[in-house]
C-alpha cells in the first residue's frame, strides 16, 4: 500500500516537474526571443517610437480626410489597348499587355489636359470636405508631372503648356488644403531601375537610380516648399528591400531639408529587409500606410497606438482613370462615408482616390460622389476633423468617435436598429447624461444589466447620423438613471 502511494506521489511529482520545467523552458525561450528581437541593433530601423507630437503631425492627424489623385499617361488609354478593354488597374495597363516601353512612353506626346483647371479641382476638393490632397508626381510609368531638371520624361516634353504640379499646389494651397506628393520608387521608364541586384553592374546602375530619385525628391521639396509630406510607393522589390540604407537616407535627407516633413511607412525597409515595421516591430516612417483598399477590423484596436492612413478606390481596384466603371462594384457615397467614419473611430486618416481624365476633368460619377460626400461633411464634418478612438465598447449600430479638440464623444449610426434603440455601455464610473440629435435631446432608458438605450426617431436614416453623447463622471449631481 505504502509503496504504491509513494510510487503514485513520485509519479505525480515527476509529471508535475516535467510539465513545470517544460513550461519554464518554453517561457524562457519566448522571453529570450522577445529580448533578442527587442535588442536587434539596426542602422536603418525606426527613428523613434510612439506617435510624433509636433504641430505638423498634429495637423496631419486632425485633417483625417484627404483626396488621393492618380494622374499620368495611363489616363489616355484609360484601360483600353488596341480595341481591347483590360479590367485590371488602368495605371498597370503596360504590364497587362505587351506594349513596348517606347510605345507607352510616346503617350507623352499626347498628354495635353487642355481642360485642366486647378482652381476648379481645389474647389471641388474643398467642397467635398477633405483637408489635404496627395497627388502622383511620378507613378510607376516614370512620367513626371512637374518640370524636373533630372529627366526629359516630364511635363515639359508633353504638349501641355502649363506647369501642372505648380498650378495644382498653388490652387490647393489657396483653398487652405495641405499638399502631399506621391512618388513611386519603382520606375518602368528609367534605364537604371533594377528589380534585384544580381551583379556589380546592377549595383552600380541602381546606385545611380537611387541618386536620381533622391535628387528628384529634394528638387520637389525645393521647388514646392509648401509640400507637407511624401507618400512613397513601389518599394516592394528586392533591390529596395535588400538595401535599407536607401530608404533610410531618403527619409533623413527629406527631414534635414524640412524637419516637419511627413513620410509614410511604405517608403521604408530596414537592414534585414523588413518593411513598414522594422525587425524590432517598431513602425518606420511617420505613419502606417499599409491599409490599401481595406480597413482594420472594428475590434482591432492595435492600430490606435500609431498614426495610420488607409487609401481607398471608388471602384474595386482602379486608381488611374479607367473608361469602364461597369466592370466592378462602384462604392456609393454612404459606403465611403461609413469607411471614413470607421477609419476615424480607430484613429486613422482616410485618403479617397480620384483618377482624372486625360483632358483634365473628372468623370461625372466622381463629381457626384464628391458632391454627396460634401453635403454630408458640411453637416457632420465636425465629427471627422480631430476625431479619434473613443475607447468605448463596440456596438452594432456603428462607431464611436471622440473629438480630441473639445473632448466630446459622438456615436455615428450606420446600422439603425429595427427597435430604434441605440445601446450605450459605459465604464462603471461613467454615466450618460444626454444624447443629442440635431440639437434635440433624445429619451434615454437605463437598464441595470445592459446599460443605456437611447431612443431613436422612427424615421429611416438615409445617411450616417451623428448623435452627441453627453457622458459624465458618476459623482455629478444629475442622475440620468432616473430619467
Ligand atoms: C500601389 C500601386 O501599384 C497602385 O497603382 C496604386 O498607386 C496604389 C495606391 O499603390 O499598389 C499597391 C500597393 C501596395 C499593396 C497593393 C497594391 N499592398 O501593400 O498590398
Amino acid at each position: 500500500m505504502k509503496t504504491t502511494a509513494i510510487k503514485k506521489v513520485s509519479f505525480y511529482f515527476i509529471l508535475f516537474s516535467f510539465v513545470f520545467l517544460t513550461s519554464c523552458t518554453f517561457n524562457t525561450k519566448e522571453n529570450d526571443n522577445q529580448n533578442k528581437t527587442a535588442t536587434k541593433t539596426l542602422k536603418y530601423g525606426s527613428q523613434y517610437s510612439g506617435k510624433r507630437g509636433d504641430k505638423e503631425m498634429q495637423k496631419f492627424r486632425a485633417n483625417r480626410f484627404g483626396q488621393f489623385i492618380h494622374w499620368g499617361l495611363y489616363s489616355i488609354p484609360a484601360g483600353e489597348w488596341k480595341g481591347k478593354i483590360y479590367s485590371g488597374a488602368a495605371e498597370w495597363l503596360p504590364k497587362m499587355t505587351n506594349i513596348s516601353r517606347s510605345e507607352w512612353d510616346s503617350l507623352i506626346y499626347k498628354f495635353n489636359p487642355v481642360k485642366f483647371n486647378a482652381k476648379e479641382w481645389a474647389a471641388m476638393a474643398k467642397k467635398m470636405g477633405v483637408k489635404y490632397v496627395t497627388i502622383t508626381t511620378k507613378h510607376h510609368e516614370g512620367f513626371c508631372l512637374w518640370k524636373s531638371d533630372y529627366t526629359d520624361f516630364d511635363i515639359e516634353t508633353a504638349p501641355y503648356k502649363g506647369d501642372l504640379i505648380k498650378e495644382f499646389v498653388d490652387a490647393y494651397t489657396a483653398e487652405g488644403l495641405d499638399v502631399y506628393f506621391y512618388y513611386s520608387i519603382l520606375d518602368w521608364h528609367h534605364p537604371d531601375w533594377r528589380y534585384d541586384i544580381k551583379s556589380k553592374n546592377d549595383s552600380i546602375a541602381f546606385e545611380r537610380y537611387y541618386q536620381f530619385a533622391k535628387n528628384q525628391l529634394l528638387e520637389l521639396q525645393r521647388k514646392f516648399p509648401e509640400v507637407k509630406g511624401f507618400w512613397f510607393d513601389g518599394t516592394w522589390d528586392q533591390s529596395w528591400k535588400k538595401n535599407g540604407r536607401y530608404s533610410y537616407e531618403i527619409e533623413m535627407a527629406l527631414k534635414k531639408a524640412n524637419p516637419g516633413v511627413i513620410v509614410n511607412s511604405r517608403l521604408r525597409a530596414d537592414d534585414l529587409g523588413s518593411r513598414h515595421f522594422d525587425s524590432n516591430g517598431e513602425l518606420m516612417g511617420d505613419y502606417q500606410s499599409g491599409y490599401e483598399r481595406f480597413l482594420p477590423e472594428k475590434k482591432d484596436t492595435s492600430v490606435v497606438k500609431m498614426d495610420w492612413e488607409a487609401c481607398m478606390t471608388i471602384p474595386v481596384n482602379q486608381w488611374g482613370y479607367h473608361k469602364d466603371w461597369t466592370l466592378s462594384h462602384v462604392k456609393s457615397p454612404n459606403e465611403i462615408i461609413e469607411m471614413l467614419v470607421k477609419t476615424v473611430s480607430l484613429g486613422g486618416n482616410f485618403l479617397l482616390n480620384f483618377g482624372p481624365k486625360s483632358d483634365g476633368t473628372f468623370r461625372d460619377e466622381e463629381k457626384v460622389i464628391a458632391h454627396e460626400i460634401g453635403n454630408w461633411m458640411d453637416k457632420n464634418g465636425y465629427v471627422i476633423y480631430n476625431g479619434d478612438y473613443a475607447g468605448l465598447k463596440n456596438q452594432d449600430w456603428g462607431y464611436y468617435i471622440k473629438n480630441t479638440f473639445n473632448n466630446s464623444v459622438y456615436g455615428v449610426i450606420v446600422n439603425k436598429p429595427i427597435a430604434n434603440q441605440m445601446r450605450v455601455e459605459l465604464p462603471k464610473n461613467k454615466k450618460l447624461e444626454g444624447a443629442v440629435l440635431e440639437g434635440k435631446q433624445l429619451p434615454i432608458h437605463f437598464h441595470d444589466r445592459l446599460g443605456y438605450f437611447v431612443v431613436l426617431p422612427e424615421e429611416n436614416f438615409i445617411s450616417p447620423v451623428v448623435i452627441k453623447l453627453e457622458i459624465a463622471d458618476k459623482k455629478s449631481k444629475h442622475n440620468p438613471e432616473h430619467i
